[in-house]
């Protein structure tokens, strides 16, 4: 398992919900590509689903060395032994799924720098802004002001990461601001050559924002 936040710094690929089909080509392909972490979102598939798909994941995920995350479900993270769990507000609170979980934690801060505060006081490994950017991939979420990442790392150490509607063409918007990754789903789901996409994307990334 993998419980280095070092390794928490990159390219991070959320993935869709589990649909067969290609779901785990465009998985291997993207991490081809150079995807340095991911997390395995699904919202409609049962749990009998989502752990076979869950399983099968962290093992192309311990082929390329990278760590794998599971969304907002602390029990299935612990029983398949995920190297991290992301949870939200609307999921288990943090301070309950820092004393049972012994992996990294990622926590959702929306546009909100108390919440990043709570976080890493709390215990969380890694925290994620955003949207900044439209997205059809979460229908209910807000977009906020990207001001909130001015001098973000005064705030907090632990790793920064964004997400929301981020592609090749807006990656820039986040340079100098001193933030560790980006976070995707669309970008590279829906991208006709996902190994393309991955590989563009990083190269944007450490070319304009992570240096
Ligand atoms: N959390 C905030 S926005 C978002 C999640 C899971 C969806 C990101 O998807 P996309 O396609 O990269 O906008
Ligand atoms: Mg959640």
């Amino acid at each position: 398992m993998i419980h280095d936040r070092k390794k928490l710094r990159g390219l991070y690929l959320v993935t869709e919900d589990y649909r067969g089909n290609n779901f785990f080509d465009i998985i291997e392909e993207a991490l081809a590509g150079g995807v340095d972490i991911l997390q395995y979102r699904d919202k409609t598939n049962g749990r009998d689903v989502r752990i076979e798909v869950a399983r099968k994941i962290k093992r192309i995920c311990s082929r390329y060395d990278i760590p794998f995350f599971i969304d907002d479900d602390v029990i299935l993270a612990m029983e398949i032994g995920s190297d991290g769990v992301h949870i939200g507000k609307d999921d288990m609170p943090l301070p309950e799924a820092r004393k049972i979980f012994q992996g990294l934690i990622g926590y959702s801060t929306y546009g909100d720098r108390e919440m990043a505060v709570f976080a890493e006081k709390n215990g969380a490994d890694y925290v994620a802004f955003g949207p900044f950017f439209h997205t059809d991939t979460k229908k209910d979420a807000g977009v906020y002001n990207i001001k909130v990442l001015e001098n973000i790392h005064s705030h907090v150490s632990i790793p920064v990461f964004v997400i929301g509607g981020i592609n090749q063409s807006n990656v820039r918007a986040f340079s100098g601001y001193g933030i560790d990754g980006i976070a995707v789903v669309s970008a590279i789901f829906s991208a006709k050559d996902p190994e393309k996409a991955a590989r563009e994307l990083k190269h944007e990334l450490q070319t304009y924002v992570l240096s």
